[in-house]
């Protein structure tokens, strides 16, 4: 993998970049399209591709090992094959979602061994595991194995923790040494900093994960509760000391507001379920601010979804049509939905990488903040 930043701005942290894998080209900042089952939820590939164009998309390590399962994965040939998507995907560990999903776990040294939210059967994940699985996944981008902490979390937890997500992490790596490649094209492997609201805790962990020489960096553990002022002040603690010539990955983040301050403290890539989940409960991110289109106001509107025009559903449907959909629960509201946030998310990143390049990255930023801020 190379990562080469094309440019800086002056008045913020923002960086504009270019990050090249066997799989192609992302323009950095990038959004990550999360496709936990082997599928973004509602979107073909084909849209995903020529309408939404995302260079990179996300899946979960544990929705994939429960379903359908490694085995089936190793005789696909990996995820790209099994979906037929022939772009970048990068996989979360389970470090997240064995907290957030399972029905119960037990946290130890080792790992950790919980129970599937899907037929309650009891499983153990550990560094080494996780590892073979994501080489057997195949993704491009791999994510070190971590302890996401709450929030609120007692700082002795969060020391605690952290202290064994470094010792995960140098596990990680020792056991990723003995995994050739399975399918012929490179993994990079990320490694993720925690420590929870905690300064002190944060600039350990940066030193930590930047010590490890990785080609890429993550920064978990934010976007789980706390004010997003907080999660602000993490942010630029962490990437005060992750490297300048490395991409940054601010996991799970966040709304777009979120992605714009971020980006201005110098993150490259995001990922969230906002954009494909709000859509399916009916929320549309605009420009402009947000639009719950279930809404009776928009009964008889019948404007283009979005007259920004950022993908073909915004101006080939109308808010009326939708909001007809959403009320007479056809799936395919749902779709065009998730196409138009997914869109517009995509827009958002790309537009924040022009002002970078063109030297206003700034003033563009606070004009959007205060524009998206808005309930239509
Ligand atoms: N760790 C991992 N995945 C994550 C997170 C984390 O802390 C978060 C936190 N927002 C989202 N996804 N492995």
């Amino acid at each position: 993998m190379k990562f080469e930043l094309k440019g800086k701005d002056l008045q913020s942290k923002a960086r504009a970049g270019v990050l090249t894998t066997d799989h192609g080209v992302i323009e950095t900042p990038i959004f990550m399209p999360v496709g936990t089952v082997a599928s973004v939820k509602g979107v073909h590939q084909r849209e995903l591709k020529n309408d939404i164009n995302a260079d990179v998309i996300l899946g979960n390590t544990y929705h994939l090992y429960l379903r359908p399962q490694t085995r089936i994965l190793e005789q696909a040939g990996g995820l790209h094959k099994f979906m037929n998507w022939d772009r970048n995907i990068l996989t979360d560990s389970g470090g997240y979602q064995v907290y957030s999903l399972s029905a119960n776990r037990k946290i130890k040294e080792e790992g950790v061994k919980f129970k599937s939210h899907i037929d309650g059967s009891y499983h153990t994940f550990t560094p080494e595991n996780v590892m073979e699985i994501q080489r057997t996944i195949g993704a491009d981008i791999i994510m070190a194995f971590d302890e996401c902490t709450p929030y609120p979390c007692d700082y002795n937890y969060a020391k605690r923790s952290m202290h064994m997500t470094h010792r995960w992490l140098d596990r990680c790596v020792n056991h990723l040494e003995k995994l050739p490649f399975k399918y012929g094209y490179e993994q990079s492997f990320f490694p993720i900093v925690q420590g929870s609201t905690y300064k002190d805790l944060r600039l350990q962990s940066a030193e930590y994960i930047a010590n490890a020489g990785a080609v890429g960096n993550a920064i978990g553990g934010l976007s789980v509760g706390e004010p997003a002022e907080e999660m602000y002040a993490m942010t630029e603690v962490v990437c005060g000391v992750l490297p300048e010539d490395k991409p940054r990955y601010l996991m799970g983040v966040g709304t777009p507001i979120n992605i714009l301050e971020n980006i201005a403290l110098g993150i490259d890539m995001f990922d969230c379920v906002m954009p494909t989940r709000n859509a399916r409960n009916g929320m549309l991110f605009t420009a402009h601010g947000t639009i719950n289109i279930k809404n009776k106001k928009w009964e008889d509107d019948f404007s283009a979804l979005d007259e920004m025009d950022m993908t073909y559903v915004d101006t080939e449907y109308s808010k009326a049509y939708l909001r007809h959909l959403f009320s007479v629960n056809e799936r395919l509201a749902m779709q065009i939905a998730t196409i138009h946030n997914l869109g517009f998310y995509l827009w958002l990143v790309r537009e924040a990488r022009k002002h970078i390049l063109a030297g206003d990255f700034r003033p563009w930023k606070e004009m959007m903040v205060k524009q998206m801020d808005k309930r239509l």
